[in-house]
């Protein structure tokens, strides 16, 4: 079965918006279908022109957005931290008090595979709702062995419930938990190594992630668990350079790392480590906003320098609780300069990068056929409105999704 739309603009993310006005898209309607052929309507072969079409009255059609950074499974929020960072605590503060990542943590734990689930579906639900197919969710909250696991099963589970999918990255390398206090290598040799062994000869990994930073795992740590995840043969990222500079974005690159995220502190050895390295950086603009951070991302020095930029929502209940990427989109156009065609690059063709996936983010014959269809006529109202809800339906593997 295949389908045809037409009365589109289509904006292919091809290098740039790629723009085709008065497009036309036949797709595969079978399970995981593909874009069989795309271009111009003027263009259509013989053999597709019988097909019944279904015209998009002249509306915008961009691949379906992809959140490459979420950490959307986690029991409870932190709300009561945000009063206190309003009342003039930061961040590192809160966290060395032992609130902060931990306080999830301690909420985590005591939640079943189930709960977590049905904690993490609305927010799946909210950034699905915004354009999304593909959504990236990290585990983190749980370090322990079994806590870890529980959280990535969950994670799976949510691509089963939903018309998406889901990538799952490993992040128990995330915090240091109480009992481990002053004792990160121990963590990382008896939680954050064996987790990740059991997490993947269970399927459970298609990333490995850590947070390299002062209040977290310093770059040799890292490092160890990357020479880990590289003799299991899995691509690595890295939270670098968010609030200060250990030079892990230049570590991360050195494994050959698809993407070093946040980068607020970036240095120019690290923008010249990531071009070389392909290593796509990823911007997070929610989590910058929320912190009430001043130091951007040094967005012209990467440009510059020809690294990919992405963009995406990092949701999250401390830094970033935050279900949509037009909004990420807007915020990083609007706080960090970037444009409205890089942020929609952003999400698309840079955000599979990101996540290593080369069969999505642009409209192409041969990609898969996930599709965002937008109430817009062209893309950069995407990033332009603020709080648009401007999608009008998805489609997923070729299906129609409202
Ligand atoms: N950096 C972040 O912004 C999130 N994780 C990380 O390593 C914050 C996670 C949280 O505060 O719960
Ligand atoms: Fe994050």
């Amino acid at each position: 079965m295949a389908i045809l739309l037409t009365d589109l603009t289509a904006a292919t993310m091809r290098g740039g918006y790629g723009l085709i006005p008065d497009a036309a898209i036949v797709m595969d309607t079978v399970m995981d279908g593909a874009i069989t052929w795309f271009g111009p309507r003027a263009d259509l072969p013989a053999a597709y022109r019988a097909l019944p079409d279904t015209a998009l009255g002249g509306r915008l059609v961009t691949p379906a957005l992809i959140d490459c950074h979420t950490h959307i499974t986690f029991a409870g929020n932190r709300a009561s931290e945000f009063e206190l960072r309003l009342q003039g605590a930061s961040y590192e503060e809160i966290a060395r008090a032992g609130g902060g990542i931990l306080s999830t943590v301690t909420a985590t734990r005591a939640a079943t595979e189930e709960a977590l689930v049905s904690a993490a579906l609305p927010r799946l639900d909210a950034i699905i709702a915004d354009g999304a197919g593909t959504v990236e969710v990290k585990s983190g909250y749980g370090l322990t062995v079994a806590d870890e696991l529980k959280l990535l099963r969950a994670a799976r589970r949510l691509g089963t419930l939903r018309r998406v999918t889901i990538t799952t990255t490993h992040l128990a390398a995330h915090a240091i938990p109480p009992d481990y206090a002053g004792r990160a290598d121990a963590y990382i040799d008896e939680v954050a190594i064996p987790s990740l062994s059991a997490a993947h000869a269970e399927g459970l990994v298609d990333a490995v992630d850590a947070f390299c930073e002062g209040i977290a795992f310093s770059p040799a740590q890292v490092e160890r668990l990357f020479r880990h995840a590289k003799s299991l043969g899995l691509p690595v990222k890295l939270h670098a350079e968010q609030l200060s500079d250990l030079g892990g974005a230049a570590l991360a690159a050195r494994y050959d790392a698809v993407s070093a995220d946040h980068l607020e502190y970036l240095s120019p050895e690290g923008i010249a480590a990531m071009a070389k390295a392909g290593t796509v950086a990823v911007i997070l603009p929610g989590a910058f906003y929320t912190l009430r951070e001043t130091q951007a991302p040094p967005i012209a020095a990467l440009r510059a320098a020809g690294v990919a930029m992405a963009v995406a929502t990092d949701c999250n209940p401390g830094s970033s609780p935050m279900t949509s990427l037009p909004l990420a989109m807007n915020m990083a156009c609007t706080l960090f300069r970037m444009t409205p065609e890089e942020a929609l690059l952003g999400t698309t063709a840079h955000a599979a990068r990101a996540l290593g996936l080369t069969d999505r983010g642009t409209l192409a014959a041969g990609q898969r056929a996930d599709l965002a269809v937008w109430d817009a006529a062209h893309p950069a109202e995407l990033s332009y409105r603020i709080g648009a809800r401007a999608l009008h339906a998805r489609y997923i593997g070729g299906r129609f999704d409202a």
